[in-house]
């Protein structure tokens, strides 16, 4: 081969390498941008995961802000508010809190407008802990300015499903968010929370699996609120009781006060304290 030849070989050879080279660069061209595309895709999902993550925590956090305001409000008023039933956030209330739904009165309790997605909250109270009239339930000498009285029983149930088992009982009052997808409630359990009546759900949060469950629900437990109602001070005026509802809200709170408190009058005889 003369050298004509040979240099002719050596730079066809360094061609087919360089285009071999070329080649390769490509093919890992395209398998960074598929890794990129993988790790993109799958890093996108968890953040909109976390991103909802964020605003439940941050929603729950605010509906007991706002559990804690409803008992301060009891503690000065002597009764839980009526809620806000045309939206300016100031409690809207006749004699007998005859609209016991409506929204969180936020303007008067000084917070919880919203929540974390932009949507008001829905409160629920019940009426004989929230209206003018004292000691509306038990008490056979009602304590003034005292709506309630220990032996009062709240009508709101909450469920773990539209058709399920009791969560809690005899709740006096309740708030809640309806979540990310506000205002749809194709899932029978979510329109529960969105209608009139004093049944509620409250269970594992679903944005999948049928039906899909995203509010937020939290209660003032009836017991805890009569216990700080003592502890500040107030007398309930039961003169035949000795205050035991009966009932036991858990909203992962043990909603007994820790005292043995029982329907007995003086004489051992039980009395019904759930008239
Ligand atoms: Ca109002
Ligand atoms: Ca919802
Ligand atoms: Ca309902």
């Amino acid at each position: 081969m003369n050298n004509r030849a040979k240099s002719f070989s050596r730079s066809s050879a360094a061609y087919r390498c360089g285009f071999f080279q070329a080649g390769f660069s490509l093919l890992e061209m395209s398998i960074v941008l598929l890794v990129i595309g993988l790790l993109l895709g799958g890093s996108l999902v968890p953040l909109s995961v976390q991103m909802e993550k964020r605003d439940r925590d941050s929603t729950r956090n605010q509906l007991l802000d706002m559990r804690e305001a409803l008992v301060g409000y009891a503690l000065v008023n002597g009764r839980l508010p009526c809620p806000d039933t045309d939206g300016d956030g100031l409690i809207d209330i006749s004699t007998t809190c005859t609209n016991v739904g409506g929204g969180f009165p936020w303007a008067d309790l000084g917070l919880g407008k919203e929540d974390a997605w932009g949507q008001a909250f829905t409160y629920r109270v019940s009426g004989d802990f929230a209206d003018t009239t004292d000691g509306t339930g038990c008490a056979a000498s009602p304590t003034a300015g005292l709506s309630f009285s220990l032996c009062s029983v709240a009508d709101i149930n909450v469920l773990d499903g539209a058709s399920g088992s009791a969560v809690a009982s005899a709740i006096p009052a309740i708030i809640i968010s309806h979540g990310k997808n506000w205002a749809i409630t194709s899932s029978g359990d979510e329109a529960e929370n969105s209608d009139s009546d004093g049944v509620l759900v409250e269970r594992g949060f679903s944005n999948s699996a049928s039906p899909t469950f995203d509010d937020l629900v939290v209660w003032v437990v009836p017991n805890i609120l009569k216990s700080k109602m003592v502890s500040v001070g107030l007398v309930f005026g039961d003169s035949s009781n000795n205050g035991n509802n009966g009932n036991n809200g858990n909203n992962g709170n043990n909603g007994n006060n820790g005292n043995n408190n029982s329907c007995e009058n003086s004489n051992g005889n039980s009395n019904n304290c759930n008239n």
